[in-house]
């Protein structure tokens, strides 16, 4: 099925240039880029997209962290993309996350595993709602998508 998800490179995947290497693995796994911006977080964002975990005792430093500096928010859409791009980024801690993925490669440390993805749709379409406006999505059509989906 066809569905968007939200993805975001947090502060310390910006800070450590690994924003063209993510991008690139969802590019090559097949998935289409239809929203794309990059913003400083305010608390109140931070704390709403966390809102789950406000009871949780890295709440504080999660939300602090989120909104100390630039992140990449990006929409992605494409055949069940939600629990894909889970795959691709891997467990949320660093040393469970499986090489070839992204935290799997690239992060060691919970507290900076550089990328957030939506975990199922309903948390993708209230994550989506909330760092983006309907018009910055844009609706298109790869002219390869036949190559990567039997009709
Ligand atoms: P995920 O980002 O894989 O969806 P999550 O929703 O459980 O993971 O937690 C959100 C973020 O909070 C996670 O990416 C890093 C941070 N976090 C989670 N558990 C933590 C812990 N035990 N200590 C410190 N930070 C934690
Ligand atoms: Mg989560």
């Amino acid at each position: 099925m066809t569905e968007r998800t939200f993805i975001a490179i947090k502060p310390d995947g910006v800070q450590r240039g690994l924003i063209s290497e993510i991008i690139g693995r969802f590019e090559r796994k097949g998935f289409k880029l239809v929203g794309l911006k990059q913003l400083i977080p305010s608390k109140e964002l931070a704390q709403k997209h966390y809102g789950v975990h406000k009871d949780r005792p890295f709440f504080g430093d999660l939300v602090e962290f989120i909104s100390s500096g630039p992140v990449i928010a990006m929409v992605w859409e494409g055949e069940g993309v939600i629990l894909n791009a889970r795959k691709l980024i891997g467990a949320t801690k660093p040393l469970e996350a499986e090489p070839g993925t992204i935290r799997g490669d690239l992060a060691i440390d919970i507290g900076r595993n550089i990328i957030h993805g939506s975990d199922g749709s309903e948390t993708a379409a209230f994550e989506i709602n909330l760092w983006f406006e309907d018009s910055e999505i844009n609706e298109w059509k790869t002219s390869d998508y036949k190559w990567r989906v039997e009709s």
